[in-house]
């Protein structure tokens, strides 16, 4: 048993404390994903490429390109790349929870290791005894202020801890960290044994990346949230929509996919009263429901769906996609996915995550609210990280593989659960935040939560250029 194992043992003293309510917690959620999970099915290999598809990789002649393409007249092409769906191993054993935080901190060391800022990083017991410049990498294990205004990380790794001084003047005061993500430091430790931080290395997306591009003008919508079920599902904007899409409009047109991003139906006994607020109150009703009004798309749409906190999979992160008894209600053209997910359309690379870790950065980073998801999408990029912050309202299961890791970069990162909106950049990774179809529910009203309904994002996965339609 290494150092880390050992520290992660004795959790009581450590950050990530493991209580005995959390183990039999995790038991939980290691019985239920061993009863939800399914065998992998043939979807999940690469399909053999359809001549369209083939032939629609080839960018044509400028002279010939237009616009808009038909989605009508290109095959489907959706591989998905990872997920967690017929994959999950954990039990919720401490031993779990020792691999997979391992496991975490080393996927995000060996990104930080390849960065040049990094070159010949200690082990940080190393690091506590030199006298010069030191760098090193850890999880963050504590943060707090000093009197007079600094702030002290406390870092972590297999094999000691040591403290960071962040002066409030120095280049690092400007950023804002969360507790357990990976970062790598340089700077000088003193006489007292205190690093003064010069720089902190996030794993990042180290370069701006360009958008891959598919040769011609097929479209991605986005959509999440759609709580169908609930009271206030805005079933006359939904009404709206499936209108649009089916039109001769010429972007509805050359929608070839729809992504959505989890909360598909608002589920039964998620809150407290929540039976006072459903109009469906079987969860087989909310989702023959939803089948109903996802049959009414046009053909040309090829969903892919995901779960969030609302669904009828297990609450805990990964969650797998939803159940076959649930599958059997859809049409052949909707493909179910995990949350999170990373899937291939025509090519592009398309991370869909629901989005309830951004109740975490809410509650822990001053100045963010959920108007702001987009500046939370860019922290979890710079911290490759879906769900940093262990311990908050996000509830992960201690899968072998940290599949909240963001790896590979994708080219679109799409998440929901905010019931806010957005489209953005960061480095080159399209950002999409993708609304909702629920009106405020009592308990926004309560938390004094706006959202902003029935706004479509759409990404042209020609050039990656984002624009939102409202309904
Ligand atoms: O989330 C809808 C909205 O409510 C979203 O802005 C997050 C917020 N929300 C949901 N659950 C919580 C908790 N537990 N704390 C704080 N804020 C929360 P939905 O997932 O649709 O219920
Ligand atoms: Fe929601
Ligand atoms: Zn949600």
């Amino acid at each position: 048993m290494g150092p880390l194992d050992r520290f992660l043992a004795s959790c009581r003293e450590v950050p990530f404390v493991v209580t005995l309510h959390d183990v039999v917690q995790a038991g939980e959620i290691g019985r239920s994903a061993a009863v939800r999970t399914r065998p992998v099915e043939a979807l999940r290999a690469s399909p053999p490429p359809s001549l369209t598809a083939l032939v629609s990789r080839v960018p044509p002649p400028a002279s010939f390109r237009r616009e808009s393409e038909a989605a009508a007249d290109h095959a489907p092409d959706v591989t998905i790349l990872r997920d967690i769906t017929g994959r999950s191993t954990c039990e919720g054993t401490i031993e779990d929870f020792t691999r997979y935080f391992r496991n975490r901190f080393e996927t995000l060391t060996r990104m930080l290791r390849g960065r040049r800022e990094l070159g010949g990083a200690q082990d940080i017991s190393r690091a506590r005894r030199s006298t010069r410049e030191v760098r090193f990498l850890g999880m963050i294990s504590d943060i707090r202020p000093t009197k007079s205004g600094h702030r002290i990380l406390e870092l972590e790794d297999a094999t000691d801890r040591i403290s960071v001084l962040v002066l409030s003047n120095s280049p690092p005061a400007a950023e804002t960290f969360v507790m357990d993500e990976v970062v790598g430091v340089v700077g000088k430790v003193n006489d007292r044994g205190l690093v003064i931080a010069e720089s902190i290395v996030r794993p990042d997306v180290p370069v701006a990346k360009t958008f891959p591009g598919i040769g011609e003008h097929l479209r991605a919508a986005f959509v999440s949230d759609i709580h169908v079920g609930s009271t206030t599902f805005l079933d006359e904007k939904w009404s709206k929509l499936a209108a649009w899409l089916s039109s001769d409009d010429e972007i509805a047109r050359s929608l070839r996919y729809l992504v959505v991003s989890g909360d598909v139906v608002d589920g039964i006994g998620v809150y407290p009263r929540q039976d006072e607020e459903l109009s469906i109150d079987d969860i087989y009703g909310q989702y023959e429901a939803l089948a109903r009004m996802m049959a009414a798309l046009p053909d040309h749409l090829t969903a892919v769906m995901i779960p969030g906190n609302h669904d009828a999979v297990r609450p805990a992160e990964p969650q797998p996609a939803l159940p076959a008894p649930i599958q059997k209600l859809f049409d052949s053209n909707l493909i179910f996915a995990g949350n999170p997910s990373v899937v291939s359309l025509h090519g592009i690379k398309v991370l869909a995550y629901h989005g309830r870790s951004m109740d975490d950065f809410v509650s822990t980073i001053p100045g963010m609210n959920y108007h702001r998801p987009l500046d939370m999408m860019k922290d979890m990029l710079k911290m490759r990280h879906l769900a940093p912050i262990y311990g908050g309202k996000t509830p992960i299961a201690p899968e072998a593989e940290d599949h909240l890791i963001i790896d590979p970069v994708p080219d679109i990162f799409a998440t929901g659960h905010v019931h806010s909106v957005g489209v953005d950049t960061y480095r080159g990774v399209v950002l999409v935040n993708s609304s909702t179809w629920q009106a405020q529910t009592p308990y926004q009203k309560m938390r004094n939560i706006e959202p902003l309904p029935a706004r479509l994002p759409i990404v042209d996965l020609a050039t990656g250029q984002a624009v939102i339609k409202e309904f």
